[in-house]
C-alpha cells in the first residue's frame, strides 16, 4: 500500500484535469413549433423559423392564455455545431438535463437515438455521426403530445413541452469514466455504515472503452470537507476493446468522519483519475461530491440524522416561474433552494418528478433534506410498455442522483388511487387495483435493489380506503399523506382526527405529510375568511393549525407544505387562472403571508414581521371618528412587540404562538406600521388607506355578492365588501350572494376563468335578484362603471383533485336585462352572454338636487345580476 501511494503521489502533480470537456451548447438554435417531414435534412429551409436559447418551451403562452389546452404536439430544434478537429478519435456526446417528454436526436440527418420521459437526463453518443473540424448539423424533435405509455398521464401542473434545460456537448478520450449508466456520471459512492467512529465506503465505478484492448490505473482521493485529502488509492484494470461499463468496487473506511446535517452541510469529494497504464496519459477526471450521515425513520418517534431527532419541516416545489414555464436559468433554481432554507425549511419534497440536477446540488449544499419521485401521477396505464417506462425512469433517477447526501427518500404513485377509472364496476375496479399493486410491487422491488440504502415511499390521498384496496398500504418503507381537510372539504380539525385513526391502525409505519395547502391569491383579503375565498387571512388560519398538529405529534415525521411556489396548472380556473395558487411564494417568487408564518416559527433568530406585506392599498368606511378598524397580523417569535402607528407608540401585543392579529385604527392617507422591540425596529410598512366617508366623496368600488377585499396593483385602488344600502351611505337593496353548488356544498366565489381579464375576482363574485343598487353621494359629475361576467357559463373543465369542489351545472338559462340609473334607461335587454366574459359599462351621471345615484336594475327574464360596481367623482 504504502509503494502504492508513493507512486501515485509522484504521478498526480503531472495530471492535468481537463482530460474531458462538457459545456452547455444552448444558444443559437432555431426552433419550429409543428412537424415536418425533413426537418433534419440540410437542405431544410430553416431560415423563418424562430431563432431561440436554451432552456426553451412553446409552451409559456399559451398555458396562460384564456383559450382552452396549449399545444401538445412536436416541435423542432435545429443547430450548426461547429465540433472542433481535437474531437477526433474522441467520444463524443450530447448530454441533456432534460427535454418534455419523446426526443429525437439527429446528427447529420441520421437518427441516433430516441428517449422517452421529460423530467431524467439521458445522453447519446454522437462520435460515429460527426466530422470534427466542421459544422455538424444536430436537429431534434421534441414531442409533448399525450402518450398513454408515458406516466404522468394527467396531473395538477402543465406539461411545458420543449428543451427546457441544459443541453451539453461532452468530448472525452475513447477510454474513460462511463456515461452510458442512464446517464449517470459512472462512479457510485455508497455509505455503506456510518457513525460518529468511521465511515465504511464502496465506491463502484464504471469504465468505457471504445477503442482497442487497454490497461488503465483509476486513482481515487478523497477530500474531505477542510480540503485535506484523506484517502488515496489506485486500481488497475484490463478493458477489452470495445466493452462498455466494465464494474469495479473499492472499498475504504474514513475514520472520525465529518458528517453532513442541515446545520453542517459538510461534503466530501471523490477525485478520480483514469490514466493509460503505459503512457501515464490522464485519459479522463472527475470530481464527485458526497456526504456522510445515517438516519432512520421511527414510526412513534419520526425522523432521526446522525442519532440526533429532527422534526421535518420544509416543501415541495414545482420548476416553474411567471412567463417562464418550466424553461428556468439556473439561478432561478438555486433561489428557491435558498428560499426555503431562508425560511428554516429542511426537507424538500421534490415533487411530482425529477427536476434540474442544481436542485440536488444546493440541497447538498445547504443541507436540506430531499425525496425524489417518478412521476407517476393520479392512475397508471395498465399495459407492461407504461410499467416499463416507469422503471426506466425509476433507474434513471437513482443513478443519475445516487450520490447526493441530501437524498433519503426515492418516491412513486403520487395519489395514485385518486379517481380509479372502473370506481362502478366491481370487477373491473379489483383488476384495476390489481394491476396498481403489481407495478407498484414491481417499482418498490427495483428502488429497494438499485438503492438499498434509502427509503421508499409512496403519497397517498386522504382515503385510507383506497389503497388499502390496492393493497398499498405496508407496500413502501413510508407512506406519505396528502391531506386539504379544511380546503377541498371538512374542517380543519378533520385533519388531526384523520391522522390519528390512521395511526392507530397502522402503528409500525412511518408517516410523513407529504402535501397540505390552501389556495391564496395574496391580492385577495377578507375579515370572514371561509374555504375555497383565495383570501390570504383563510390559508393564515389553515397553516396555523397544521403546523400546530404537525409540530406536537412526535409520529408525524415531517411535513411538507403544497407549495414552496405557485405554479402553471393550465386547466384551473380559480382567482388566478391556469396557476394553482397554493404556493408560500408567488409564481414570481414574492413571499406570502404563510411563508413568513414558517419563517418566524422555524427561525432561531429573533423574528417579527408584519403580516400582508403586499396589501398596501387597504379600504374601509369611516367609523364616525376619522378612522376606520381593521385587523393586522403580527409574525413574532418574540413574546411581546410594540406597535407604533404613524410614529406614535400605540400598544404593547403579545404574540403566543408566533402569530397574533391587532385591531389598528387606519386613517385616510398614509399608515406608516412599526414593530419594535426595546426601541429597535424590526418591521415597518406603509399602508395607503381610502377611508370612506359613509356617502362617498371621490370613489367607491364594491364587488357584489362578496366578503372579499381585492387589491388591483395595476390602478392602485382596492375593491371593498358589498353591504345592504343604509340611508345616507351606499349598498345594494335586494337579491343574494351568489354561491355555485358543488356536490357537498357551495363556494364563495365562481371558479371560472374570466374571459379578457387579468383581474379575475373582480367578476368572479355576483349578487342575484338584486332590484337596486343606491349610493347618496354629493352633487356632481360621475361615471358609474357596471361589471358583470356570466357565471352560470359551463364553460370550466372539472378537475379531479378539486374532488367534490367543481361547481354543479348552476346554468338557469339566459337573463335579459334592463339598467336604469337615476330612472334614466341606460341598457336595454341587456344579456351577458354565454361566455363568463368580463363586461364593462361605462355611463356619465349628472347628480343633481341631492339625489344620489341609483342603478335600479329589472328582469326582462330570469334573475337581474351584478357582479361589481365602481363610482368615480369626475367632477
Ligand atoms: C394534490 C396533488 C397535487 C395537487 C394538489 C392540489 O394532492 O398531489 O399535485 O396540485 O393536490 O393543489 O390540489
Amino acid at each position: 500500500m504504502i509503494k502504492i501511494l508513493l507512486f501515485v503521489c509522484c504521478l498526480l502533480p503531472f495530471v492535468t484535469l481537463q482530460a474531458s470537456l462538457k459545456y452547455t451548447i444552448n444558444e443559437h438554435w432555431k426552433f419550429y413549433r409543428a412537424d415536418g417531414a425533413g426537418n433534419h435534412l440540410r437542405n431544410c429551409d430553416d431560415s423563418k423559423w424562430e431563432s431561440i436559447n436554451i432552456p426553451h418551451t412553446w409552451n409559456k403562452q399559451d398555458a396562460m392564455d384564456d383559450a382552452p389546452g396549449y399545444y401538445r404536439g412536436i416541435g423542432w430544434y435545429r443547430k450548426w455545431l461547429y465540433i472542433d478537429s481535437t474531437a477526433a478519435g474522441k467520444a463524443t456526446s450530447l448530454y441533456f438535463d432534460g427535454a418534455n417528454q419523446v426526443t429525437e436526436l439527429y446528427v447529420n440527418e441520421k437518427l441516433v437515438g430516441v428517449h422517452k420521459g421529460g423530467y431524467t437526463r439521458f445522453c447519446f453518443d454522437i462520435s460515429q455521426y460527426i466530422q470534427p473540424g466542421t459544422k455538424n448539423l444536430v436537429a431534434v424533435k421534441v414531442d409533448n403530445s399525450h402518450d398513454v405509455s408515458i406516466p404522468p398521464l394527467t396531473a395538477d401542473f402543465t406539461f411545458f413541452g420543449g428543451i427546457y434545460r441544459n443541453l451539453y456537448l461532452q468530448v472525452k478520450e475513447k477510454t474513460g469514466l462511463s456515461n452510458g449508466d442512464y446517464a449517470s456520471d459512472g462512479v457510485y459512492i455508497k455509505t455503506k455504515l456510518v457513525n460518529e467512529k468511521k465511515a465504511d465506503i464502496e465506491i463502484e465505478t464504471l469504465l468505457d472503452n471504445s477503442d482497442v484492448k487497454r490497461t488503465v490505473l483509476i486513482v481515487q482521493t478523497i477530500i474531505a470537507p477542510d480540503g485535506k485529502e484523506t484517502g488515496i488509492g489506485q486500481q488497475q484494470q484490463v478493458l477489452a476493446a470495445n466493452s462498455f461499463k466494465t464494474s469495479f468496487t473499492r472499498r475504504l473506511t474514513i475514520e472520525n468522519p465529518v458528517l453532513w446535517s442541515p446545520e453542517t452541510p459538510n461534503l466530501y469529494m471523490l477525485k478520480t483519475v483514469v490514466l493509460d497504464k503505459q503512457t501515464k496519459k490522464a485519459l479522463c477526471s472527475q470530481l464527485n461530491t458526497f456526504g456522510l450521515r445515517w438516519f432512520s425513520f421511527d414510526a412513534e418517534k419520526g425522523f432521526y440524522l446522525n442519532g440526533r431527532h429532527i422534526k421535518l419541516i420544509g416543501a415541495n416545489r414545482h420548476q416553474c416561474y411567471f412567463e417562464k414555464g418550466n424553461a428556468l436559468p439556473d439561478e432561478l433554481h438555486i433561489e428557491d433552494i435558498r428560499l426555503l432554507k431562508e425560511m428554516g425549511g429542511n426537507l424538500l419534497r421534490i415533487s411530482h418528478y425529477p427536476q434540474d440536477p442544481i436542485i440536488l446540488e444546493m440541497c447538498d449544499k445547504l443541507g436540506i433534506i430531499t425525496s425524489v419521485e417518478i412521476p407517476i401521477v393520479n392512475e397508471i396505464t395498465e399495459t407492461d410498455e407504461f410499467l416499463q417506462n416507469c422503471l426506466q425512469m425509476t433507474t434513471e433517477m437513482i443513478k443519475q442522483n445516487f450520490n447526493h447526501p441530501s437524498v433519503v427518500i426515492w418516491a412513486y404513485m403520487n395519489e395514485v388511487m385518486l379517481r380509479p377509472p372502473f370506481a362502478d364496476d366491481s370487477v373491473r375496479h379489483a383488476q384495476y387495483c390489481a394491476e396498481v399493486q403489481r407495478q407498484a410491487t414491481a417499482i418498490e422491488a427495483a428502488l429497494r435493489k438499485l438503492d438499498p440504502d434509502r427509503y421508499t415511499m409512496i403519497p397517498f390521498h386522504g382515503s385510507l380506503k383506497r389503497y388499502e384496496e390496492a393493497g398499498l398500504v405496508t407496500l413502501p418503507m413510508i407512506v406519505g399523506w396528502n391531506l386539504y381537510q379544511g380546503w377541498y372539504g371538512g374542517k380543519l380539525a378533520d385533519f388531526d382526527s384523520f391522522l390519528a385513526n390512521y395511526h392507530e391502525k397502522y402503528p409500525s409505519i412511518p408517516t410523513l405529510i407529504t402535501e397540505y395547502g390552501a389556495d391564496v391569491d395574496d391580492r385577495l383579503h377578507s375579515f370572514q375568511p371561509e374555504r375555497f375565498d383565495f383570501t390570504v387571512e383563510y390559508a393564515d388560519l389553515y397553516h396555523e393549525h397544521y403546523l400546530e398538529t404537525i409540530r406536537k405529534n412526535d409520529y408525524i415525521a415531517g411535513a411538507t407544505i403544497w407549495n414552496l411556489n405557485d405554479f402553471h396548472s393550465e386547466a384551473r380556473g380559480d382567482a388566478v387562472p391556469h396557476v394553482n395558487t397554493k404556493g408560500i411564494t408567488t409564481l414570481s417568487r414574492e413571499v406570502k403571508n404563510t411563508y413568513l408564518l414558517y419563517k418566524v416559527a422555524l427561525s432561531k433568530e429573533p423574528l417579527v414581521f408584519i403580516g400582508s406585506k403586499s396589501w398596501k392599498y387597504r379600504a374601509g368606511t369611516d367609523n364616525g371618528k376619522g378612522t376606520c378598524m381593521q385587523p393586522v397580523k403580527i409574525y413574532s417569535n418574540q413574546p411581546k412587540v410594540d406597535v407604533y402607528h404613524n410614529g406614535k407608540f400605540f400598544k404593547q401585543v403579545e404574540v403566543p404562538h408566533h402569530c397574533m392579529e391587532l385591531e389598528l385604527p387606519f386613517v385616510n392617507g398614509t399608515n406608516n406600521i412599526e414593530l419594535r422591540i426595546d426601541n429597535k425596529t424590526y418591521d415597518w410598512l406603509q399602508v395607503s388607506f381610502n377611508l370612506l366617508s359613509a356617502n362617498v366623496q371621490q370613489e367607491l368600488n364594491v364587488l357584489l355578492g362578496s366578503n372579499r377585499y381585492f387589491e388591483d396593483r395595476d390602478a392602485r385602488l382596492v375593491w371593498i365588501p358589498e353591504q345592504p344600502y343604509k340611508p345616507g351611505s351606499w349598498g345594494y337593496i335586494g337579491g343574494q350572494q351568489l354561491r355555485p353548488k358543488t356536490k357537498s356544498g357551495s363556494l364563495p366565489a365562481s371558479a371560472l376563468n374570466i374571459l379578457n381579464t387579468n383581474q379575475d375576482p373582480v367578476f368572479q363574485t355576483q349578487r342575484e335578484g338584486l332590484q337596486a343598487f343606491k349610493a347618496d353621494v354629493q352633487d356632481g359629475q360621475y361615471a358609474v362603471y357596471l361589471y358583470w361576467a356570466n357565471l352560470a357559463a359551463g364553460t370550466q373543465e372539472k378537475l379531479v383533485y378539486n374532488l367534490d369542489n367543481n361547481a354543479v351545472n348552476n346554468d338557469n338559462g339566459q337573463s335579459l336585462m334592463n339598467v336604469h340609473i337615476n330612472g334614466q334607461l341606460v341598457l336595454w335587454r341587456f344579456s351577458m352572454g354565454e361566455q363568463p366574459n368580463a363586461i364593462v359599462k361605462k355611463v356619465l351621471v349628472n347628480v343633481t338636487g341631492k339625489k344620489g345615484i341609483t342603478v335600479n336594475l329589472e328582469s326582462v327574464q330570469g334573475k337581474t345580476t351584478l357582479n361589481a360596481i365602481r363610482i368615480v367623482k369626475l367632477n
